[in-house]
């Protein structure tokens, strides 16, 4: 684990200089609840200077952005996803303290986070427009272009890959970045940002500023100077966020988490279905918008799935990130007592606990754990499958037929992915129709967080897509040039 000194800089990275701010927010490692480091609270005085730095950069006041090309780009984006790999155990390790995460699931994000900048970089030079038929007098083309400064607000969940996700697409479609990573979890975000400075990318095009939600995010939404915002996190901050950038006509893309079914038919690969089910709901302590925290299973094989989940969930342990157990903590005392909260509140409606897991023995005392669990008898329509819970807890409900399996994967206002399970064709493509979510996976759950593939979601999950060509097209918008040459 990174010692103290080890720790990236822990100001705020502001037209290509680290500014101190008046005063700093502690950094828990949540998985031994200790303070380990200080980093800036950044207020709506460094955001209005990062918008400005942002701004300027973009339009060749500040740099030399303006002047690189899209091969350019491409290249520097490329080099940077080999940066991030030769830092790679740096990273995760400062991930895995930082969030609480097992060791290899902190790895495996940050590899992540480079393949989204080798990604990007290879399409920063394919982006184009088309060509249009039109009167015979006229030629007709759409050109791509980048909004200008791009917000980004993120979450403690995935820094590291979120940041991939959205600074790699934002830059390679050619804009400038302010982004605002969480409270919670910041020093991955840091170290890349530091990364992104020895790296020589020019003044101003990449801008962070670590803060609270309401002082540093808000300031940051309502910014009239901004031009796209990109918003990860709850459907309640997503609406203050869209509220706020209304004001000035900011196109905002949402990604607001979910609670995705697995929906398991009788006909279905039982050994697959189960590992991904348990793979869907444990990783990152269920902490991920895209869990799979809803399994819906046809009544005829409910028994014996679940005699078969019962054994896995009793045997999961949870620890520290570095013990590298199959989970880890949650991100704060405030996440952990809400879950419990809500747990509670379960059981006093009948709802039992059908399995769980154990904390291991070497598990620091002040961690904030919540150990995984299976939870049954759930009355139809409770809030257990209805909400989000953020934490490694997976509820059952049984089916008897296709009608109800669908009825039962869209009984919740949230629509982020679905996972489907059975052999046969037809049901496959019937029910990948009718599910209201913006991923689908037949007879397998997440496609390994498919860097490739457009994600986003439907209804309370927010809208707009990200990763893939289409995240890219999110950061540009389309002109229209029409030349009538007689
Ligand atoms: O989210 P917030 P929280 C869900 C999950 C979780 C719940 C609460 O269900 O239990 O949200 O988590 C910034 N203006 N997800 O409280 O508040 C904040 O600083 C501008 C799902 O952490 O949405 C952080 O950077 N910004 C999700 C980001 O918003 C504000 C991941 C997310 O925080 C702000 C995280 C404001 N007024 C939570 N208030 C996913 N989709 O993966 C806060 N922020």
């Amino acid at each position: 684990m990174p010692a103290l000194t080890d720790m990236p800089r822990r100001e705020a990275l502001i037209g290509g200089e680290w500014v101190a701010t008046g005063e700093t927010l502690a950094v828990e490692a949540p998985a031994r609840g200790e303070t380990i480091t200080r980093i800036a609270r950044g207020q709506a005085e460094e955001i209005d200077e990062a918008v400005k730095a942002a701004g300027d950069a973009f339009a060749g006041r500040l740099g030399n952005w303006s002047d690189w090309s899209a091969r350019r780009r491409s290249e520097w984006l490329l080099d940077f996803a080999a940066t991030i790999e030769a830092d790679h155990e740096r990273l995760a390790a400062l991930e895995c303290i930082d969030t609480g995460k097992p060791l290899t699931q902190a790895r495996g994000d940050i590899t992540a986070c480079a393949r989204y900048f080798r990604f990007y970089g290879g399409a920063a030079d394919k982006l184009h427009g088309e060509t249009l038929p039109f009167e015979n007098d006229f030629a007709v083309m759409t050109w791509r272009e980048p909004f200008g400064v791009c917000a980004q607000i993120i979450p403690w969940n995935y820094p590291a890959q979120i940041f991939g996700r959205c600074v790699a697409a934002a830059l390679a479609a050619g804009n400038t970045v302010v982004l605002k990573p969480a409270e919670e979890a910041c020093l991955s975000v840091l170290r890349l940002a530091e990364l992104a400075v020895q790296a020589d990318l020019p003044a101003g095009v990449l801008n962070v500023v670590p803060g609270l939600g309401r002082e540093a995010g808000a300031a940051l939404a309502a910014h009239p100077r901004i031009d796209h915002l990109s918003f990860t996190g709850s459907p309640e901050t997503g609406t203050l966020v869209t509220q706020a950038a209304a004001v000035h006509h900011v196109p905002v893309t949402l990604e607001l988490g979910g609670k995705s079914p697995q929906v398991v038919f009788a006909d279905a690969d039982l050994d697959l279905a189960l590992e991904s089910v348990v793979r869907g709901i444990i990783q990152n302590a269920g902490q991920t918008c895209s869990a799979g925290s809803r399994l819906l299973v046809q009544r005829e094989v409910a028994e014996p799935l679940l005699a078969r989940l019962v054994e896995r969930f009793s045997a999961l342990r949870c620890d520290a990130g570095e013990a590298d157990a199959d989970c880890g903590s949650l991100i704060s005392a405030r996440q952990k007592t809400g879950l419990e909260a809500r747990l509670e509140a379960a059981r006093a409606d009948g709802i039992r606990v059908l399995a769980q897991g154990r904390l291991a023995e070497s598990a620091p005392a002040g961690g904030h754990f919540v150990v995984p669990q299976i939870l049954t008898d759930i009355p139809a329509g409770h809030e257990v499958v209805r909400e989000e819970l953020f934490g490694p807890v997976l509820t059952v409900q049984c089916f008897e037929d296709e009608a109800e399996a669908l009825a039962l994967a869209n009984a919740t206002d949230f629509g982020l992915c679905t996972g489907i399970w059975t052999r046969d064709g037809g049901r496959q493509l019937r029910l990948a129709k009718g599910i209201r979510s913006g991923q689908v996976f037949v007879n397998n759950y997440g496609a390994a967080g498919g860097i490739e593939l457009p994600f986003g979601g439907v209804g309370r999950s927010g809208h707009g897509r990200e990763k893939g060509f289409e995240g890219l097209r999110s950061y540009t918008r389309l002109k229209t040039l029409a030349i009538r040459h007689g």
